[in-house]
């Protein structure tokens, strides 16, 4: 073992000493959501020798059947914020309405998250992972729906885990994006991927990569349409993009950062938002994608800048590599929604 490696929270403590005023309890508070991703990787790893696939019987807000590594998942996340004394309130997507904290145990902060994401493919293997946004609670705020409806602008940090055949944590700051890998020797986040950028096209590493599920191309919007056709059938000697789908959120944003591309989730005929949800799954990786050098949009502006309006609101999302965006926007112009 490296004696000199960095976990997560030397890496968290090295970043408070530029902030004379910081008080050290985002420090606390992202070694409770550690806690819990190592408790959801841990599960995830034996839930077929614990019989935790299947579902548990119950289905959450927005109807998607909870699989027992969802309630388990959820169960974690919210459990160790709560015994950290730093979190005011925070949402989830297993519930319906907000999770207030008791006054006596309130912190400073806001918590969004998506505690199991991609979990209908739990039982086939296919990668999975836990999403989650902090901000801070506003000055004199008073009603704690307004601390969770608040833009991407205002985010403190936000990351998300990978349960893939390792377990990475990637977290953006104001600083930039870090990958910490799990050893499962000694239970840390050790610091493997420094100062993550998206790699920009024509660089080495850079691959081209759209990845969108072609099954509802029936659903598409023209914008949508003509944009991933002129991926499959570019001008020229141009060579067309491959397509990667995994249909597991954080494996899809995850490959777009490390290799470049667009990830795609449009809103369509049959919805308009789209599936993804703002709050705890686009706000918090267009955040992760802008901080390492890339871009967000919902066809029109940054998904930062979307005021949310209500918890499990949801948008259109396409996240990667600036050039990809300004493209799809430039589709956008030509052929609003609804076209
Ligand atoms: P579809 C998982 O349920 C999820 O919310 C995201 O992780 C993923 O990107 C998306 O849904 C996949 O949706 O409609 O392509 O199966």
């Amino acid at each position: 073992m490296d004696t000199e490696c960095r976990t997560v929270t030397s890496f968290v403590l090295e970043q408070k000493k530029k902030y004379p005023g910081a008080t050290g309890e985002l420090t606390i508070l992202l070694n409770a959501l550690l806690t819990a991703i190592k408790a959801c990787a841990a599960a995830v790893r034996k839930a077929g020798i614990a019989k935790l696939y299947g579902l548990a019987g119950s289905s959450n807000t927005t109807g998607d059947d909870q699989k027992k590594l969802d309630v388990l998942a959820n169960e974690l996340f919210i459990n160790m914020l709560k015994s950290s004394y730093t979190v005011y309130v925070m949402a989830s997507e297993e519930n319906e309405n907000m999770i207030e904290v008791e006054i006596s145990r309130q912190g400073k902060y806001i918590i969004c998250f998506d505690p199991l994401d991609g979990s209908s493919n739990i039982d086939c293997l296919v990668t999975i992972g836990s999403i989650f946004g902090i901000w801070k609670k506003p000055d004199h705020a008073t009603n704690p729906m307004d601390c969770i409806l608040q833009s991407g602008e205002h985010l403190r940090c936000a990351g998300y885990a990978v349960y893939g055949s390792a377990c990475m944590l990637v977290l953006a700051t104001r600083e930039g994006v870090n990958g910490f890998t799990l050893d499962p020797s000694i239970g840390e986040f050790i610091l493997t991927a420094p100062n993550m950028q998206i790699p920009k096209q024509g660089e080495k590493g850079s691959q081209k990569i759209y990845s969108i599920n072609e099954g509802y191309a029936k659903y598409w919007d023209k914008a949508t349409t003509e944009y991933v056709r002129s991926k499959k059938f570019p001008e020229g000697k141009e060579k067309p993009f491959a397509n990667r789908y995994v249909g597991s959120m954080v494996a899809d944003v995850h490959r777009t950062l490390l290799y470049g591309g667009i990830f795609l989730y449009p809103g369509s005929k049959e919805a308009k938002d789209g599936k993804i949800r703002l709050l705890y799954e686009s706000i918090p990786m267009a955040y992760i994608v802008e901080k390492a050098g890339g871009a967000s949009s919902d066809g029109q502006h940054s998904i930062l800048t979307i005021q949310p309006k209500c918890i499990h609101q949801r948008s259109p999302v396409f996240l990667g590599q600036q050039e990809e965006i300004e493209k799809i926007e430039q589709f956008y112009q030509q052929y609003p929604p609804g076209t």
